[in-house]
Parts: structure tokens; C-alpha cells; sequence
């Protein structure tokens, strides 16, 4: 992991006080007790999460922003109360700079099209790595249609590493904006962000980061980081889905135009002429998800109980307990062994489809991820048509993960 383990050695990391506080995880699952290792494809969430968007509808239910009266009030202060708790967790410079979106996949449409479609020239190049999620992919791809520009892709090992130096000589005039998953989802690979900022800083080259694996396991500081954006989603760090958020350089932000029009994101409009409204309203067109807000800035208040050092820590000792003995089990293959590396292990088992390992080891009640995990190209790269993926969360065990090698097991014995 990319945090340190040496600074907090005395930090309590209660792990049935944090099981406690999820109430899905009492539940059994074809009547075993649910084993859930599918946080990377969405976590589940705390009772104070829950609490927190329950609260919301149950007793200040109002539209934010416009309104007079008591609730719209309260609604609006919890609003904004969110966005400067996501704020000082991101250390985000100001509250302008953070703008409320659906989650990371429209965060990076929202800066491919107002910040770089404006921009681009046929023959600029948008530079990303191999190992992206598909959403830092396709909206390049569009951009690249819409403009002529060109996209370019920097090179991987076979450990799932990215190649810095290769990305480096990939920089050329008419790169525009490079952007770089933090955490990969298919690999668990934590990439070296801030080098690569600092690289692309120094060749006057945009950076967008891709954050939505790396909130719940790392401590993201972005002016630490250098990147001019930084996009994450709320489902992936115990919040909840349909919100999340864009980072942006304040001077970045005010000079881009608006990429949706609508309610909000105004502060005059008539038929001759529309003037828009301040940071980071003018991005927020529409009622936005108030509840979910509210829930995304609770569960932000989630982690910093719970202790980021805390959550790296236990999480890196889940990834060793379960890499140590998955090694060990013959015909699987591990896809991803990057030595810095998050909660996420892909492997491939001879003789069994991806597929039918999840459908199987289900009905041991663990829950694991097959596919493409949204990132086509990696499979390419490693010539697999796909992997079954587990991956941890704040609330998993050792125990867990031997559920589900022994499940695994069973699976590998049926399926020869
Ligand atoms: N980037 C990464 C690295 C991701 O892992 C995901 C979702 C996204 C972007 C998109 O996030 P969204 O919230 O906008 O959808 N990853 C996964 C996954 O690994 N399994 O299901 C979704």
C-alpha cells in the first residue's frame, strides 16, 4: 500500500466494531453467512451513512439553494456542510473546487468536454495509460472523434506496472492532458501519481487522476499530488451511488465553460442573454443528489474515524494473507503482482471459466466479481478473455478470505 504502516503503530484497528457497523453483513447468503469480497465493484455501507441520507428524507427533506423556509435551509447548510467535508478530506484549496457529480465516470465526460474539447485541434494527443477503466478510455475515444485528436497509450509490464519512463517519452508538443487511474481496479496497481504529475507539470500537460478505487484505501491529498483533476465516487468508499465528485484547479474550473444548462447553474437568464452562476455551481446544473451528498460527506466523516493508516494497514494484511496462499494453489495464476499494490486480487484458475468460479463459490455465500471488470484492454494485454476478482473493504477478515479458498476449492473440484 501506498501508505505507511511505520507512523501510527498504535493504532486500534477494531475489527468487530467495524463489522458491527454494517448491518449487510449479518445477512446469509443461500444460507451461509455473506463472505462479501466485491468492495472494488462497490462497497457496502455503515449505519451512519445510511442514518445520514435516512435523516435527510425523514426530516429536512427540501430542494437546496433556493428556498426561504426552514427545511430548504437546513438542506442547503448540509449540502454545502458535505462539500467542505469531501474538501478538507481531498485538502482541496477551497470549496469552489469541488464539484458534485454522478460519480467519476461523469467527472471525466464533464472535463473531457468543457475543459479539453475546447482546446483540442486535430492532432493534439490525449495521453492514458494501459490499465484504465473504460470509463478514463471511451471519453477520450469521444473527445478524439469530436476533434481529431489523436489518443495514445503508455505501456505496462507484465507485473501490471505502468512503464513511467516510456509515458514520459510519449509527452510530445501536442500532448494535452495525460490522465492516470490512482488505483487500478482489474490490477489493484497503485500507480506513482504524483511523479507522473510532476512529469506532466513540468511539460505544461494537464492531469486528470482517476481516483474512484483509491479513496477508500489511500490518503489523497491532491495539491500533495499535483494534479489539476482528481475524480472519485462515493459508492466505492461506503457512500452512496449516483454521487461523487470532481476536483479542479480553481483557475481551471472558472475558466471553463459550462457543460450542461439547466436550473442552478445560473444567476440570470434571459432570452438575449445567460450569465452563469459562481464555482462550482455553474457544473451543477439541476436538483442534485441531496441525499447522496449528504451520505458521500458522511461517509468521507467514516473514514477519518475509522483512520485512513488504519484501513491500509489491515487491508495490506488481508492482500498478504490472501496473495501468500492463492500462490501457492496450483494452475491459478494471480493477474497483477505490481509491487505496490491495493486490496485487489484477479486471478484465473486452469480449467474453470472465470464465471462459473463466482457462480459456485456463491452458493458458499462469498461474493466475487467476474469479467472484464470494465477494463477490455488490460484482458488483452494479459490474453485472458477475463478474471474472477476478489477484493477487500474496511470490514473483511482472514477468516473471510479462507471462506472463500476453501469455496474455491469445492468450485475447482466440481468444475473438473
Ligand atoms: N474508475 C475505476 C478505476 C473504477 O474501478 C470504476 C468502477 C470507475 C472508474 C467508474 O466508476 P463509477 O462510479 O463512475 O461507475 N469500477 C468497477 C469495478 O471494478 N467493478 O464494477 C465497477
Amino acid at each position: 500500500m501506498a501508505v505507511s504502516m511505520e507512523n501510527h503503530p498504535q493504532a486500534v484497528f477494531d475489527i468487530e466494531r467495524i463489522r458491527a457497523q454494517f448491518p449487510v453483513l449479518a445477512r446469509e447468503v443461500h444460507g451461509k453467512p455473506l463472505v462479501y469480497l466485491d468492495s472494488a465493484a462497490t462497497a457496502q455501507r455503515p449505519q451512519s451513512v445510511i442514518d445520514a441520507v435516512s435523516d435527510f428524507y425523514g426530516r429536512y427533506n427540501a430542494n437546496v439553494h433556493r428556498g426561504v423556509h426552514q427545511l430548504s435551509v437546513e438542506a442547503s447548510e448540509a449540502f454545502e456542510q458535505a462539500r467542505t467535508t469531501v474538501r478538507e478530506h481531498l485538502n482541496a484549496a477551497s470549496d469552489r473546487e469541488i464539484v458534485f457529480t454522478r460519480g467519476t465516470t461523469e467527472a471525466i465526460n464533464l472535463v473531457a468536454q468543457s475543459y479539453l474539447r475546447p482546446k483540442l485541434e486535430p492532432g493534439d494527443e490525449i495521453l492514458i495509460t494501459h490499465m484504465e477503466h473504460h470509463s478514463n478510455i471511451v471519453p477520450w475515444q469521444l473527445l478524439c472523434e469530436q476533434t481529431g485528436a489523436v489518443l495514445k497509450v503508455a505501456p505496462i509490464n507484465r507485473r501490471g506496472e505502468l512503464l513511467v519512463d516510456e509515458l514520459e517519452q510519449l509527452i510530445g508538443e501536442r500532448t494535452k492532458l495525460i490522465g492516470i487511474v490512482h488505483v487500478s481496479n482489474a490490477l489493484g496497481t497503485v500507480n506513482p501519481v504524483a511523479e507522473v504529475c510532476r512529469i506532466a507539470r513540468e511539460r505544461g500537460v494537464a492531469t486528470l487522476v482517476d481516483g474512484a478505487q483509491a479513496t477508500p484505501h489511500v490518503d489523497v491529498d491532491v495539491q500533495a499530488l499535483g494534479c489539476d483533476f482528481y475524480c472519485l465516487s462515493a459508492h466505492k468508499m461506503y457512500g452512496p451511488t449516483g454521487i461523487g465528485c470532481l476536483y479542479g484547479r480553481e483557475v481551471l474550473l472558472e475558466a471553463m465553460p459550462p457543460w450542461q444548462g439547466g436550473g442552478e447553474m445560473i444567476t440570470r437568464v434571459s432570452f438575449e442573454e445567460t450569465t452563469y452562476n459562481d464555482l462550482p455551481h455553474k457544473f451543477e446544473a439541476g436538483t442534485p443528489n441531496i441525499a447522496g451528498a449528504i451520505g458521500m460527506g458522511e461517509a468521507f466523516r467514516f473514514l477519518q474515524r475509522t483512520g485512513i493508516e488504519a484501513i491500509a494497514r489491515h487491508e495490506a494484511g488481508l492482500l498478504a494473507h490472501a496473495t501468500e496462499t492463492m500462490q501457492s494453489i496450483d494452475g491459478l495464476t494471480i493477474v497483477g503482482t505490481a509491487e505496490h499494490k491495493g486490496p485487489v486480487v484477479s486471478f484465473t484458475l486452469e480449467g474453470a471459466h472465470p464465471n462459473d468460479i463466482g457462480t459456485i463459490v456463491d452458493h458458499f455465500g462469498v461474493a466475487i466479481r467476474t469479467g472484464h471488470h470494465c477494463a477490455m484492454p488490460v484482458m488483452q494485454f494479459f490474453e485472458v478473455p477475463a478474471t474472477a476478482r476478489i477484493s477487500f473493504g474496511v470490514y473483511n477478515t482472514t477468516e473471510e478470505i479462507d471462506v472463500f479458498l476453501e469455496a474455491l476449492g469445492k468450485a475447482r473440484t466440481m468444475l473438473a
